[in-house]
Order: C-alpha cells, then structure tokens, then sequence
C-alpha cells in the first residue's frame, strides 16, 4: 500500500495527504508527502489542497475533523472517491466519482491503467511539483525548528524526534495541547515510525490503555503515549499494569491544570464551567511507587535530559512519566485556532 501510493504519486507528481489514522502510511520526509488532511493541517500546506485540479480520496469514510478547513475545495476540483464501503461514499460529500473496491487493489488498478502504456511526463506536472517543492519549503522554514521558550508542546515534540530517532510509535489522544503532534512537519512521522490515534469520537484516557497494546505488539519500538491531563487522569491504572508487565513506556502528560479543550471553546463565549481541577495529582509518587522515572518538566532546556533518562529507563523495560507543566492558553495549536478560534485576533 504504502510503495504503490508513492509510485503512483511520483509517477504522476501528486501531492500525498493522509488522514490522522493513515498517518505512517508514509515518510513524511518524502518530498510529495504533506502529512495529515483537514483540522490537522498547516497553513502554509493547506493552500496546496486548494490548488489542485484532482483529488483522489483512497480508503477514508472522510469524517469531519479530515474535511476541517478545506471541504469548500472539493467543489471547485474533479473529486475521485474510493472505498470499501458503499456507505463511506455516501457519508460525508459526494464526490464526482465514486468507486467501491479495495484501496490496495484499486491502487493497484489506478497504477496498471495511468501508468503501464502512458507517458507520464508533462509540462504541468512538472509545474506543480515546483509548486510542491515552494510549499514543503515554506512550511519547513516555518515549522520545523522550534527554539521559541514559549512553546513548550512543540519543543518537546521536537525533542521526542531527537532522543527516540527511528522506531517510535506516538500514542496519542485529541486533548488541545496534545493536538500540535497531528500536524506535520510539527511532528514528523516517517516508517517504521508511526502514530496510533482515537478515531473521530475520542474517548479520553483510551491512548493509556493503547500504549500497552502498542509496545506488546511492537516490542523493538519506543512507545510513547503524548496526552493532556484529562486524559492520563481518566486512565492512569495503566501505569502500575505497565510496570507489572515490564512494558517500557513513556508517558507525557500535558498538565495544563485540567480540560483544556473545553475551556478554550467556553472561552469564547466567556465562560468557564467544570473545566479546572482543584485537587492536583502527585504524579511523582505515582511514578516512584512502580520504579519508573519521572521528572517535572518546566522550561524547554529541561526536556532533552529528561528525554534521555526516559529512553534509558524505557529500555530496562521500566516506566517513565514526564510532567509537561503549560499554561492552559499558552502555545496553542494554530490549526485549532484557526478553525474555532477568534478571527478577529
Ligand atoms: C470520555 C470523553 N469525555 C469528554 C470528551 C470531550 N473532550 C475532548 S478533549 C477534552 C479535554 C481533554 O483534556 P486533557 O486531556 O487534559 O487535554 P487538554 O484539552 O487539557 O489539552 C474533553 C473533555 C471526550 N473526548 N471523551
Ligand atoms: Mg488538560
């Protein structure tokens, strides 16, 4: 799936967009690959979307959050839809075309009648990869380094890239903070790397549960579960079963003094309800008691070691517990306040 989606792409020059549950599918680090579609998409990629004269939706029921901030673009494009399921055509938009089949065989098709007996190379593919080439170059002289103190969630998601290298699984939920780690190139995400995410109706502390699964099915990564408060404190069990079980991994919490998501969304209408915690968790102890590392993390210049000590003690298949400490309004993610946030600011 993952060879036949960036044959298909270079052959043709077509830009590569996953979904939040595709992501993985592949390297990030390609120059045609643009990372996750829809509320999870930087400015400065999105406007690729609008551009294009085709696009081609393979294997995606294209639930709400993967049509956020570009849905109007289909209409003004030749829009193919495919998918397994008669009603995943039907469910969100409906597109020009439709075609009910497999994604890998009708990759596979899509390859056999573009590609076998065609020439592939024209004057206006070659446009829009130099158009591609400005777009992946605007986002990562934007995005992909982070040296700002006042961006706590990106600057350890970069130092997560750093420390863990090649063989990560980021397990995630869909809290405001965590929600940074969606966006491409933010976060990168190339194979055997990958990211496990709840579908579009989260269920908060689920990714804690995730995290055990995900290293028992892939011992040789380092599993890393990336989530808010409200999350880690609907699931938190899963630590002491994780240290019963020997299965190393780092959980970071973004403790932001509770449901953040919420808040930011009451905030607009000036209100503030149920949102805050009152009694703080002593994460510490609840590290220190099963033999795992855990370290409060205040200021960017902090995480890198803490990073290290987490990998460390992840190796001796012991936990680690990072407490990300951010401000509930502080560095939040664009996307999000582009698609809820004021407009007017
Ligand atoms: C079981 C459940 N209840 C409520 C929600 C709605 N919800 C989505 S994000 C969120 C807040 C998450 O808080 P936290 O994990 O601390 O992340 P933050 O938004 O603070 O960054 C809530 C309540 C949900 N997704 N699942
Ligand atoms: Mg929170």
């Amino acid at each position: 799936m993952s060879e036949l989606t960036i044959s298909l792409a270079e052959a043709h020059g077509l830009a590569i967009f996953t979904t939040a549950s595709g992501r993985g599918i592949v390297d990030e680090r390609h120059p045609y690959a643009f990372g996750n579609v829809g509320l999870y998409t930087l400015p400065q990629i999105k406007k690729l979307l609008f551009e294009a004269d085709m696009i081609i939706a393979i294997g995606t029921q294209l639930e709400e959050t993967a049509l956020m901030g570009w849905k109007e673009a289909l209409s003004n494009t030749f829009f193919v839809h495919i998918d397994c399921h008669y009603e995943s055509l039907e469910r969100s938009v409906h597109a020009d075309y439709r075609l009910l089949g497999d994604a890998q065989l009708s990759l596979q098709n899509l390859w056999r009648i573009s590609c076998e007996n065609m020439d592939c190379g024209t004057n206006s593919k070659n446009e829009w990869i130099k158009r591609m080439q400005e777009v992946k170059q605007e986002a990562l002289s934007v995005w992909a380094e982070i040296e700002d103190i006042e961006a706590p969630v990106r600057s350890m998601l970069k130092g997560i890239e750093h420390e863990f290298g090649e063989h990560v699984v980021l397990v995630q939920d869909n809290g405001l903070h965590d929600m940074w780690g969606y966006s491409y190139p933010v976060y990168t995400v190339a194979p055997p790397s990958r990211t496990v995410v709840p579908g579009e109706q989260t269920a908060l502390g689920l990714p804690m549960g995730i995290s055990l699964g995900a290293k028992i099915a892939d011992r040789k990564a380092h599993v890393i579960a990336l989530l808010g408060d409200g999350s880690f404190e609907m699931g938190y069990s899963a630590v002491g079963s994780a240290a019963e079980h020997q299965l190393g991994i780092t959980f970071i919490v973004i403790n932001n003094g509770g449901f953040s998501w919420p808040r930011f969304q009451q905030s607009m209408s000036e209100m503030e309800i149920g949102c805050c915690f009152q009694i703080e968790l002593n994460y510490a102890a609840l590290a220190q008691s099963v033999g795992g590392y855990y370290k409060k993390l205040t200021t960017p210049n902090e995480y890198q070691e803490a990073l290290k000590e987490a990998r460390l003690y992840t190796e001796q298949n012991k936990i680690a517990l990072l407490e990300l400490v951010v401000n509930w309004d502080q560095d939040l993610p664009i996307t999000v306040m582009m698609q809820y946030g004021d407009k007017e600011q």
